[in-house]
């Protein structure tokens, strides 16, 4: 259509009666990560939340056991926070952060480098995941550089790894079809093995036993590149979109000595494990292990405004502050970076979260959660369950020529028939919910997820 056939009165006539209802949705909008046509067929709407729960357009109280996608980890619409982001919005709607500032990333920062391990006191605030890996990579490579060691150009992801959508994150993760569409990526990229291993840790109660050696195989890429050539090593300490990849005993203190060893920055993507999925505020201080940069988004404003933040070491940070007062130390950031309304919503996310001990609460319902989950173990195509802090997975057999489809069923079937909201990829089916849940929920998301698993095909 022209754009002045837009404006004709038969046009309009059109798209009233195509406007978007609830349940007939239009096809304008272009859903991401989605099979568009698909979804329209049998449209899934969310129309309201609170707390544990989603309400559906046909009027349902749906269990949110993913915390939408990884990010409302204090549960939905808590008042502290959507008071915070509507006082924000009438108070200062935006303000620019460039050679400029307004209080609240200030306060922030300090907020979260107050809870971040060790000496990780300096925060770079992006808008999602995909920009604060962007924004790692960049620091990684700019903190050589600014050391004259500028041949440090290499980066190095890991097989299974999830890091955003950005040509960074792709070109580092390790997700097949994140990446076959996108032509040749960044250059001078290389992967670690994924640490998956079913035949060696099958039903993992917590972290997996066997597979800490697979660290060496950055060794193996050391040998073959020579470390001066590496920058830095990013991973997720425990993998979410690639369908909850743990890290065996022992892996990560492992991969940390070997970049101590060559000079390489550790970078710890925790996008899904920040701000309490784990037991502890970042995995980083529930596995005792310490990288040089943390990226983090979701939680941080329990996914009520885009947010990200990139935690750096004193010691990356400080390399940039050795030039002249009136230069600038990086040229980066966005428009964005430091926005007011992610500011308010995330200081609120902070005291909710801190108020009611919900960084803790992975380790306390922790046994009652693996213990649920593997109760499942022996329902039919049901090959692997495997859990950490408030996260799980149940990875179904794959039905022969047709991999994911299991999964997607139980999708679908959890939620229009049981109520549920969960997330699949492949024949994964993974759970992680808001950590204000209760053992009654837990109870509830083990049982409807049984129902789900016995009636699949
Ligand atoms: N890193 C990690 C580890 C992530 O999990 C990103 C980066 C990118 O974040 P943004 O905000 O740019 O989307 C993510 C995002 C899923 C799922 O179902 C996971 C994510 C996003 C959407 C779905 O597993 N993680």
């Amino acid at each position: 259509m022209s754009p002045d056939a837009k404006d004709s009165p038969a046009a309009t006539q059109q798209s009233d009666a195509q406007a978007d209802t609830p349940d007939m949705p239009g096809d304008a909008f272009w859903m991401p990560f989605s099979a568009n046509r698909q979804f329209r067929q049998r449209p899934r709407m969310l129309v309201r939340a609170q707390g544990m729960h989603y309400t559906s357009s046909d009027g349902r109280e749906i269990l949110d056991a993913t915390s939408g996608l990884w990010c409302c980890n204090a549960g939905h619409a808590r008042p502290r926070i959507v008071e915070a982001i509507q006082k924000q919005a009438a108070t200062l709607d935006f303000a620019p952060t460039f050679q400029l500032g307004h209080p609240l990333p200030f306060e922030l920062a300090e907020r979260l480098a107050a809870i971040a391990p060790g000496p990780l006191n300096h925060v770079f605030f992006t808008n999602s995941g995909s920009e604060s890996v962007d924004t790692a990579l960049k620091i990684a490579l700019a903190y050589h550089r600014v050391r004259g060691e500028g041949q440090r150009t290499r980066l190095i992801g890991r097989e299974k790894g999830y890091h955003g959508v950005g040509f960074g994150g792709i070109s580092v993760g390790g997700m097949p079809n994140n990446r076959k569409h996108f032509g040749a990526m960044l250059p001078g990229v290389d992967h670690l093995r994924h640490t998956l291993d079913l035949a060696r840790n099958p039903f993992s109660r917590g972290l997996p036993t066997h597979g800490a050696e697979l660290a060496d195989d950055l060794e193996r890429l050391v040998q073959l590149h020579d470390a001066s050539t590496i920058a830095a090593v990013i991973v997720e300490p425990i993998s979410g979109s690639a369908g909850v990849v743990l890290p065996p005993m022992g892996y990560l203190e492992r991969l940390k000595r070997i970049c101590d060893r060559h000079g390489i920055l550790l970078i710890f993507d925790e996008v899904i494990t920040g701000f309490g999925r784990v037991g502890k505020a970042f995995a980083a201080q529930r596995f005792g292990v310490v990288p040089d940069i943390i990226t983090t988004a979701k939680g941080l404003t329990n996914g009520s405004v885009p947010m990200g933040a990139v935690f750096v070491s004193d010691a990356v940070h400080d390399a940039f502050m050795q030039g002249p007062e009136g230069a600038i130390d990086l040229f980066h950031g966005y428009t964005y970076s430091g926005h007011p309304l992610a500011c308010a919503a995330a200081l609120a996310t902070l005291d909710t979260c801190l108020e009611e001990r919900l960084f803790e609460k992975a380790i306390e319902l922790g046994e009652y959660w693996e213990a649920g989950l593997h109760s499942l173990r022996g329902l039919p195509n049901v090959i692997d369950i495997r859990n950490f802090g408030l996260v799980g997975a149940v990875e179904l057999q794959p039905r022969e020529g047709a991999p994911g489809a299991r999964a997607y069923e139980a999708f679908v079937a959890c939620f229009h028939e049981h109520d549920m909201l969960v997330r699949t990829t492949g024949d994964v089916i993974a759970v992680s919910p808001p950590l204000i849940l209760g053992r009654d929920h837990v109870d509830q998301i083990v049982e409807r997820l049984g129902a789900a698993i016995r009636a699949l095909a």
